[in-house]
């Protein structure tokens, strides 16, 4: 079954996350020599990394698990309904002892350049050490949100104290208890943090540049019944993921916001409100993605909740977006976030207002003000999809540079191919569909596999997308996009970041059509033989 005794492997993947997991099952499946190298210790990717405090997804975790494995549906079992960084942990290192998948997966390894061998049509890694690794194909399971990023104040090196990212978070429990704690930023990894922290700290100092619209999470415990009352229902719970648009169990409501009475709105909205998860954002009229006077109602909904549930008026307007509409950026659930901000040791300083100047040897200095702190968090985001690739020096044919192909944004073919490199399949790439990721990874994996197989056994060596596909896909990708409202904003899910210079104008980062539709169109690819590639 080995594809070219002269590789080292027939397929190298990058990252052992939930992409690099599965791929190594599916490779294992195929007999074919696979090989992980993964930067970190362990694997998990993104749940390896990101241990901050109250880290957890925003997916119901059995719409998140993977769905290949029966046994593995029948064994583990969910403690919560949205589980915490830890469990999720434990669930990529389950499906690595079941698995025995370690074995095909290299720690402490972390790539720095992959570079496409013309005269032998195969790839050649090289690693920070200066190792080098070759195979005939190379999959990139590096994640969308993967390489952090630092913000550009001045004197973020000079600080005395205890600092970090919420990214790069101890392995160690730290204790917040009697310290002057700061953070910066307010996104879903921020308010995940703030309200979590806030349980035991001695001060806290949120620095805020842009407030979220974020909503209650609705957690709770999962008991040993009710885990089997839903396990009996893991096949329909991934038949509805598999209709929905983004993967989610939530289907939108196809009434136009407009349309309804105000009083039935409201009703419908309240109700909603008390829902588990998404369903507040998803399970909504579909149009308050794509009409403003739709999202402007909906918006003012949540703006009054936030105004209940904040003491005083000027930190809840403080922490009510005026400039993004809901849903426009990714929007963050939280437990308590909103309250976190009544208590008398948790303060609110809004840096649109009074900017920081810098940072400095026992704190922050913002226009108005100096504060001295133990701690600083850096809760401020990532260079988000094309940074996983950036991060690494890819080179297709004839040495292009992929950096220079993505000069004006990304483009590929499905999400999954990019013109000049050959056999390189991309997992969770940018154009491609994310939703409740582990979906969308679940699909990718699946097709890569079974195009890898049908590879091996017409002794195809050379696989590449056409220009001409990546430009049709690229403006399909383009179309999907148009009269959504999220693409008139800055966020990561646009490709801005506002601490990286290049990368403060907006793309299209990734599919927004419906998943059906980008299955569809995938499978048809499968269907006609892959003869949309040109294989050699
Ligand atoms: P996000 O959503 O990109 O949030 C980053 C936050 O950090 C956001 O509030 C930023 O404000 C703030 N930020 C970044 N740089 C600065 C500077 N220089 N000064 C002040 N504030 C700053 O990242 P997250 O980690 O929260 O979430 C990423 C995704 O992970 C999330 O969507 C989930 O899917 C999981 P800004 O909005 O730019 O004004």
């Amino acid at each position: 079954s080995q594809m070219n005794q002269d590789l080292d492997y027939d397929v190298l993947i990058i990252g052992a996350g939930l992409s690099g997991i599965y791929s190594t099952y599916r490779m294992r499946q195929l007999n074919l020599r696979a090989k992980v190298l993964e930067a970190g210790s362990g694997v998990g990717g993104t749940w390896f990394w990101n241990r901050y405090p109250g880290a957890r997804f925003d997916s119901e975790s059995y719409s998140y698990n993977f769905s290949f494995s029966q046994e593995v549906l029948d064994e583990w079992n969910w403690s919560e309904h949205f589980a915490s960084q830890p469990e999720t942990l434990r669930y990529c290192e389950f499906l690595c002892d079941k698995f025995d998948l370690r074995r095909d997966m290299q720690f402490n390894t972390r790539v720095v350049s992959a570079h496409f061998q013309d005269s032998s049509n195969s790839w050649r890694l090289t690693d920070e050490q200066g190792r080098t690794y070759t195979s005939r194909f190379l999959v990139t399971c590096i994640g969308i949100l993967n390489n952090y990023t630092m913000p550009n104040i001045p004197g973020v090196t000079n600080f005395q104290g205890e600092a970090c990212h919420t990214a790069r978070w101890p392995q160690e429990p730290v204790s917040f208890e009697n310290k002057r704690v700061a953070i910066i930023g307010t996104g879903a990894t921020g308010i995940q943090t703030i309200q979590e922290i806030t349980k035991d700290v001695g001060h806290l100092t949120v620095f805020q540049r842009t407030p979220n619209w974020s909503l209650p999470l609705r957690n709770g415990p999962i008991s040993t019944e009710e885990m089997n009352e839903i396990r009996s229902r893991y096949p329909e719970i991934f038949r509805k993921c598999l209709e929905t648009w983004s993967c989610f169990m939530h289907v939108s409501d196809p009434r136009d916001t407009l349309q309804v009475s105000p009083e039935e709105r409201e009703a419908f909205w309240e109700e909603l409100y008390e829902q588990r998860g998404f369903a507040k954002w998803l399970g909504n009229f579909g149009n308050i993605n794509t009409n403003k006077e739709a999202n402007a109602l909906f918006s003012e909904f949540v703006a009054n909740k936030i105004r209940s549930r904040v003491n005083d008026p000027v930190t809840a307007e403080t922490l009510i977006p005026k400039c993004h509409g809901f849903g426009t950026k990714r929007v963050p659930l939280e437990s308590g976030y909103f309250e976190a901000y009544n208590q008398p040791n948790v303060r609110l300083v809004d840096v649109k207002s009074n900017p920081i100047e810098c940072i400095t040897e026992t704190g922050i200095r913002t226009r108005d003000e100096s504060f001295d702190f133990d701690m600083i968090i850096y809760a401020t985001g990532f260079d988000a999809v094309t940074g996983s690739f950036t991060a690494i020096d890819f080179q297709g044919v004839n040495g292009v540079k992929l950096a220079d192909r993505w000069a004006e944004g990304p483009r590929t073919f499905l999400g999954l191919f990019v013109e000049s490199f050959p056999n390189m399949m991309m997992v969770m790439g940018p154009h491609q569909m994310f939703g409740n990721i582990p979906r969308s990874i679940e699909y990718a994996v699946g097709w890569v596999s079974r195009f890898i197989e049908f590879c091996r056994d017409h002794g195809i060596t050379f696989a590449e997308t056409s220009r001409q596909k990546v430009l049709d896909w690229t403006e399909h990708v383009h179309t999907c996009a148009d009269g959504l409202l999220a693409n008139d904003v800055d966020s990561w899910m646009t490709g801005v970041n506002k601490n990286l210079a290049h990368k403060q104008k907006r793309i299209i980062a990734r599919y927004q059509g419906p998943a059906p539709g980008y299955r569809k169109l995938a499978e048809d690819v499968a269907m006609r033989g892959y003869r949309d590639l040109k294989l050699a």
